[in-house]
């Protein structure tokens, strides 16, 4: 349950020599709650790499781990060091090893406290991967400000979509009991730069904003503020009218701007540094806005007006799809947001999540990133795998983070990546952020699939740093979390990056999209058509008949095409110059229709879900293989997940294949067996 703060013993004679000799004692500059928590956190490293703990000193020895802000530094080392401090902002820090007054020092610097506490974390790191440090000069900083954790944890501890227990929230005993676990938590978001957690579900219950409530609120902020993270609440837009107070939550109504107003002011008491609120309006029976006739704009800057004097901001969410509205579900939150482009309050960021659906297997980025310039967009991933087996099946995620991110929208022309929308360097942006739904519950390994937790350490490295490879996320997290053993990294971490592909082949190859069972979204369910709204039955979305397959958004369709610019535009409207892993999101296809292979496409599908099937078998065999570098708990606990994967890997190839043969009324290719 350590996650990746595992600090195995250093066993090597040689490795650990080099390290105790190279780092003899720690002195400290400043003492704030932050650098306290270094201290800890070092200590804590050192008893378990190397059994003792690591010598205190008020005065610089000779082979010190030195911490101190820049301006603690002596000018001369201020100076020296002028042009690594030009290169990190506020949270970013420096490693290096440098002569100072004839001593051999390693230090650690930052502008400000927290970036001491990040670059203990990474110096931590490079000693958990081994690496040489003597020569060390490290210099980073997060390209992203808001880092945030959506839990969609109720205050009875049910979390919506969570697959890993109870919330780790144990709202009936606080504020009183701190669980270590809350701690716990702190240490691993802060390790990997995760700067704020929004503890509430987006289906809000106004109870949280009680006095009540806010005094746990303010407990848990108080563990976290020492590690650098913010707390944000979700604000259910009817508040003042569920509290009692008020008959209605009109935005434009200057008695409800005055209760917003008055609330924040409640919060800032309790907690001076609370972040914000993230809001979930008018979307999916959530009340917002529209309810009263007015907009997005008017409901965001509301809130915004409330928090701005406390620098608190409003993540909006632009997750809105009508029941009224017979427009693709696919465009419906482009065509709402981007009209307001330019509109929203500047402490308002609108969050969207990377596909215009709702977190698939696999999705084209959503259109809103990059047609809305002048307004600050914040990515919404979902760390917690609603649609992709839960936390039963091994499915590594920042593979498909990265899929997204490194997309080119072209909205500003080439190379106007999704990541460049989202660190506000397209259109200079003085508000970014990253938000990451999380897959974290009261379980005893957090996440409930061991390798969950890599989903969770990635989304933060991501979050830092849009541009990061998802290999080496998946190196660092393996080395840290099992063994540095290169056999062992290198093959795990190529299942790990093989395995997203996978959960599409054997869920919904070839663009095919929410065809997910009824409700829980566990399984197939392709057939589902008897739900009250269009828009949420599978066949709303795969549109089998006996021409063909896949929904229209070219021109001759729903047009959801034209929401993106071009040169995506002209190549998807044609199906021979679409990706074939897009195929059937924008194109209705009969089934022989040839694809670039030669085959036609129901045997390209048939076949494809075969492979997602056979890749599991594959995982297992590998895993099998890893025995002798995992402990036995954890061996054999990805071991039976993997034979659930398996078995519902072939309960997805049988139940769609045989659903969409109906149709196809084609033969399946030799290879792939009969369904039952
Ligand atoms: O993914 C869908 C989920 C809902 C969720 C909603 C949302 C919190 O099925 O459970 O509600 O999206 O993101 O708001």
């Amino acid at each position: 349950h350590d996650l990746w703060l595992q600090y195995a013993e250093i066993t090597g004679d040689n490795l650990k020599n080099t390290y105790l000799d190279e780092i003899q004692s720690v002195t400290f500059s400043s003492q704030s709650e932050t650098t306290g928590k270094a201290q800890e956190e070092l200590q804590i490293a050192w008893r378990s790499f190397f059994g003792q703990e690591l010598a205190v000193n008020t005065t610089l020895q000779n082979k010190a781990l030195w911490l101190a802000t820049e301006k603690e530094l002596p000018k001369p080392l201020q100076q020296q060091l002028k042009t690594d401090f030009a290169h990190i902002n506020e949270e970013g820090f420096l490693i290096k090893k440098l002569q100072f007054k004839g001593k051999a020092i390693m230090l650690i610097s930052a502008k400000k406290e927290i970036g001491l506490l990040y670059g203990t974390f990474r110096f931590l790191k490079e000693l958990q991967l081994h690496q040489p440090i003597e020569k060390i000069a490290i210099t980073d900083s997060p390209k992203i400000q808001k880092r945030v954790l959506n839990h969609w944890d109720n205050l009875d501890r049910t979390v919506e979509r969570g697959y890993a227990g109870f919330s780790i929230w144990d709202w009936h005993l606080l504020p009183e009991l701190i669980k270590p676990e809350y701690i716990d938590y702190a240490r691993a978001n802060a390790s990997v730069g995760i700067n704020g957690t929004v503890l509430t579900n987006v289906n809000a219950n106004s109870l949280v904003l009680s006095p009540q409530y806010i005094e746990k609120v303010q407990a848990l902020a108080d563990v976290f503020r020492p590690y650098g993270i913010q707390v944000y609440l979700t604000a259910r837009f009817s508040s003042p009218v569920e509290t009692g107070d008020l008959e209605t939550a009109d935005p434009l109504d200057p008695e409800v701007r005055k209760w917003w107003k008055n609330k924040a002011d409640e919060i800032y008491q309790s907690i001076p540094d609370f972040g914000g609120f993230l809001v979930k309006a008018n979307s999916e029976g959530q009340p917002g806005p529209n309810n009263y006739g007015r907009t997005h704009v008017d409901g965001a800057n509301m809130m915004a007006e409330a928090l701005a004097p406390h620098n608190g901001i409003v993540m909006w969410r632009a997750f809105v799809y009508s029941e009224d509205d017979p427009e693709d579900r696919a465009k419906q939150a482009y065509s709402e947001f981007v009209p307001f482009d330019g509109q929203f309050a500047e402490n308002v960021l609108i969050q969207v999540k990377n596909g215009p659906i709702d977190f698939q297997p696999r999705e084209p980025f959503h259109p809103i990133f990059g047609a809305m310039p002048d307004t600050p967009l914040m990515m919404e991933f979902q760390i917690t795998q609603e649609y992709l087996g839960f936390s039963s099946h091994l499915v590594y995620l920042p593979k498909m983070f990265q899929e997204t991110l490194e997309t080119d929208t072209y909205t500003a022309g080439k190379n106007s990546t999704v990541a460049k929308v989202i660190d506000g360097s397209l259109s200079h942006k003085k508000l970014t952020g990253m938000a990451g739904v999380a897959n974290i519950g009261n379980e005893s390994n957090w996440t409930g699939h061991p390798f969950g937790q890599a989903n969770w350490y990635g989304f933060g490295r991501l979050a830092w740093n849009p541009y990061l490879d998802s290999r080496t996320i998946a190196e660092d997290w393996l080395k840290m979390t099992f063994s540095t053993d290169e056999e062992f990294v290198r093959t795990v971490s190529d299942m790990m990056l093989q395995s997203r592909e996978s959960v599409v082949k054997y869920m919904t190859p070839l663009g095919l999209h929410h065809i997910m069972a009824t409700g829980h979204h566990y399984g197939p369910g392709p057939w589902v058509s008897n739900l009250s709204r269009p828009e949420w039955n599978p066949v709303y979305y795969h549109k089998a008949d006996s021409l063909g397959v896949g929904f229209d958004r070219t021109t001759s369709g729903s047009d959801a095409l034209s929401q993106y610019a071009n040169p995506i535009q002209q190549e998807y409207e044609n199906p021979e110059t679409t990706p074939e892993e897009f195929l059937l999101w924008f194109h209705h296809l009969p089934w022989d229709y040839q694809m670039k292979n030669g085959k036609t496409l129901w045997f390209n599908m048939s076949s494809t879900y075969q492979e997602g099937v056979e890749e599991v078998q594959k995982m297992i065999q590998t895993w099998q293989g890893m025995k002798k570098f995992v402990d036995e708990q954890r061996f054999q606990k990805v071991s039976m997940l993997l034979q659930i994967q398996l078995k519902e890997a072939r309960w997805w190839r049988d139940a769609c294949l045989s659903y969409f043969k109906q149709f196809s009324k084609m033969e399946l290719p030799e290879n792939v067996p009969q369904p039952e």
